[in-house]
């Protein structure tokens, strides 16, 4: 029989004021797609963490996922207690079923720095969560890909990192929270809250530097403004694109008009006669040599976009530079 405090985690007493239930929605560019999520803890618990006080070797959370790409990242609601170790956050392969065997695809460490202290009032709005990055890991996800996050101490010191949970309620239907004791016994328990983060695979599209020139000659002494043409295709629609995340070599649009009132500089025209529209997007020839994406050996220039769901598109065509 499960108990509250079996686990010696739950604050008596506290109530959460509201619970969130928002839409997925799109993240900074860098983050990818909100995939999974739960938050709500109307349950008003904290279970804690990787301490030598409650001695849990790991907490932690499985997860299926949505959506293909690379997964991204990861939101808890932690906050630490008293001076917490750094925590390591590992991403496992949950096909088995058990977070004790499961495979490691990877681990990144979480800086107690960066969390916020415990609060006095818990409740998700309170607690801020924390972002952490797991693009450096490269995982690959597709839809229905069983997956857990697991949070361990780097080192067990008498003091606790906390994470907001749903205990007695499964309210995510994808996984559950789980506890792994020191006496190495395994329980499953309601939710933690979460948000998974997965970057889609970027769509390959076709480019045209300077459209109508075939050479795509470029001399280091332009001092004007470089066209590229976004093409497009059955597969893609330009007026999708996001034009504040147009960048070629990492350089966004030109602006024009006022410096008051500056607009960046594309339009929708059909530069090669297709009958679909394409984007004509302008970048400042100096400013790509400035940072370095143009330079006298360089033959070929990237350019990346979002597109307005979120789906990264990129597209590459080659240049000559004029001596
Ligand atoms: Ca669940
Ligand atoms: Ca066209």
């Amino acid at each position: 029989m499960r108990s509250a405090t079996r686990f010696g985690s739950v604050v008596a007493g506290l109530t959460v004021i509201a619970s969130l239930t928002p839409m997925p929605s799109r993240a900074a560019a860098s983050t990818g797609l909100v995939d999974q999520f739960q938050l709500v803890g109307t349950e008003q618990n904290q279970a804690i963490c990787c301490s030598a006080e409650f001695p849990a070797l790991a907490r932690g959370q499985s997860f299926t996922v949505g959506v293909a790409g690379t997964l991204s990242g990861l939101e808890l609601s932690l906050f630490a207690i008293g001076n917490p170790s750094d925590l390591n956050v590992s991403v496992l392969n949950m096909f088995g079923g058990d977070p004790r065997t499961a495979p490691v695809l990877g681990t990144v460490s979480v800086s107690a720095s960066n969390v916020g202290p415990a609060v006095s009032t818990l409740t998700l709005e309170s607690v801020t969560a924390t972002y952490i990055d797991l693009a450096p890991l490269g995982i690959s996800v597709q839809p229905g890909d069983a997956l857990a996050f697991r949070l361990t101490a780097a080192s067990p010191l008498p003091s606790l990192w906390a994470i907001q949970t749903s205990i007695f309620t499964d309210r995510y239907p994808g996984g559950a929270y789980f506890a792994v004791a020191s006496d190495g016994s395994l329980a499953f328990f309601g939710d933690a809250a979460f948000k998974t983060f997965v970057q889609p695979p970027a769509l390959q599209v076709s480019i045209d530097i300077k459209p109508g020139n075939a050479f795509n000659s470029i001399a280091m002494t332009d001092e004007g403004l470089l066209p590229v043409a976004i093409l497009g295709s059955a597969n893609l629609d330009v007026t999708q694109i996001s034009p504040n995340s147009i960048a070629l070599g990492n350089v966004s649009l030109a602006t024009r008009g006022s410096s008051r009132a500056p607009k960046l500089a594309y339009a929708f025209v059909d530069v090669n006669g297709d009958a679909r529209q394409d984007l004509i997007a302008f970048f400042d020839v100096q400013t790509l040599i400035s940072i370095g994406a143009l330079g006298p050996s360089t033959t070929a220039l990237s350019l990346s976009a979002m597109l307005l769901d979120g789906t990264p598109i990129q597209g590459t065509d080659s240049i000559s530079v004029v001596h």
